[in-house]
């Protein structure tokens, strides 16, 4: 287990050194540094759909715990918790619902999937494998953008953690999630401020914040251009009514942390 979730932070790193750079700077606090969650984004083709890409943690231990639907944006989510192990972190993978997508989007995604040789990559490969189709065309990414940035970003990206998150519940000199975002700020770090800049509160019992994805060089048919790519998240949880600690995810914060990765906010 620790072996997957270590390989997609590799992965991951690779195209957020924001992420790496605030890791490094909580350290410097004295802070050793938990994920609350990891989240990973696909299609509903069945060969890469959420239940698909949920294999190789379902068989180290996950189980599915909750289900979310962003209507406007198409998705659908899964979240997945381990069964024993507390400390491990919690999985949400989402999908795009093709089915409700243009025919443009859906002949892209069929397209890219039947240029991938999935059959012989297992799901945990695949996870690692980011795009698994040639070089992108900036012509299709941008009009994708046009209809879904989810997409476009899956377009160029594909599979791959597209954020880690830190459990700032586990930080010893930050009590508050504002305080860690002031932090962050102090640091030069952009936030999102899609719905605010903390999503959620203290009564749904999840507090979350993101900084905005950090933008790459990558090589499109047509030259280089830049785009966002991953972006690194905090989330402070707080107790239910029953006492235990909330685990889940809030459909109404999620659908603005998607937001982290939206073009016309990472300027
Ligand atoms: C997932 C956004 C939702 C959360 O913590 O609510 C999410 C994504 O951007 O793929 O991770
Ligand atoms: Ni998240």
């Amino acid at each position: 287990m620790e072996n997957i979730v270590e390989k997609l932070w590799d992965e991951y790193v690779k195209v957020t050194p924001s992420a790496a750079k605030i890791q490094s700077i909580f350290e410097k606090k004295g802070e050793s540094i938990s994920n609350d969650h990891i989240a990973i984004r696909t299609f509903n083709n069945p060969l890469v759909n959420v239940e698909t890409l949920s294999i190789p943690f379902t068989s180290i231990g996950y189980e599915k715990k909750g289900e979310y639907i962003f209507e406007a944006k198409k998705l659908k989510a899964s979240h997945y918790e381990h069964m024993y192990n507390k400390d491990a972190p919690k999985i949400f993978i989402s999908e795009l619902r093709l089915e409700l997508c243009s025919e443009f989007i859906q002949d892209v995604a069929d397209s890219i999937i039947a240029t991938s040789d999935l059959s012989s990559t297992s799901p945990a490969n695949l996870l690692l494998s980011g795009r698994t189709w040639g070089e992108p065309s900036h012509k299709i990414y941008e009009k994708l953008l046009q209809e879904s940035e989810y997409a476009a970003w899956m377009y160029v990206f594909g599979f791959r953690a597209n954020h880690f998150t830190i459990y700032c519940n586990k930080l010893k000199n930050f009590d508050t999630l504002e305080s860690v975002n002031d932090f962050l700020k102090e640091n030069k770090f952009k936030m999102n401020t899609s719905g605010g800049e903390i999503k959620g509160s203290k009564a749904q019992c999840l507090e979350q914040s993101s900084i905005l994805a950090d933008k790459v060089k990558i090589k499109f048919q047509e030259g280089e251009f830049e785009v966002p790519s991953c972006y690194y998240e905090f989330a402070m949880r707080y107790p239910q009514k029953d006492g235990q600690l909330f685990e889940g995810f809030v459909a109404s914060s999620a659908d603005k942390i998607f937001e982290s990765t939206d073009v016309t906010s990472a300027k």
